[in-house]
């Protein structure tokens, strides 16, 4: 027969077991810091955003040739931004120029200003811009 100790130890340890499970389980909705937020602090800074647009910048650099041109872009730039974005009018973005595209996105999602992105921040259009540039 269980004691009434062992018992209270077992509904303890199923709490504990409930109170870690990963947030994506318990929420149908993505979560859109999820994957970026490096260092766990709840918001995505711009070195966090830019190294996973690093990142994507190199999954989409397809020919490894260190620019990505309208057709690796896939859309993700628009052609205004393109333009604005490429100084040499070369019709291709390198790395630096795409992650200049990143850092505006970033400040126009940065509402409050404070450095950070939180979900809420995320979740807006301009937010939900910046992220098509991350992944
Ligand atoms: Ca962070
Ligand atoms: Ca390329
Ligand atoms: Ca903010």
């Amino acid at each position: 027969m269980l004691s009434r100790r062992s018992v209270l130890r077992t509904l303890t340890a199923a709490t504990l077991i409930a109170g870690s499970v990963p947030a994506f389980a318990r929420s149908k909705r993505p979560d859109p810091i999820q994957g970026l937020d490096q260092d766990n602090d709840g918001t995505v800074d711009l070195a966090e955003a830019k190294k996973a647009g690093a990142d994507l910048f190199d999954k989409l650099d397809r020919d490894h040739d260190g620019t990505l041109d309208k057709r690796e872009l896939a859309g993700r730039v628009s052609a205004k931004e393109l333009a604005a974005a490429d100084p040499d009018h070369d019709r291709t973005l390198t790395k630096d120029e795409y992650l200049a595209v990143v850092e505006q996105r970033f400040n126009a999602a940065n509402s409050d200003s404070d450095g950070t992105l939180d979900a809420k921040e995320l979740s807006t259009k301009a937010g939900r811009n910046l992220l098509r540039l991350l992944r």
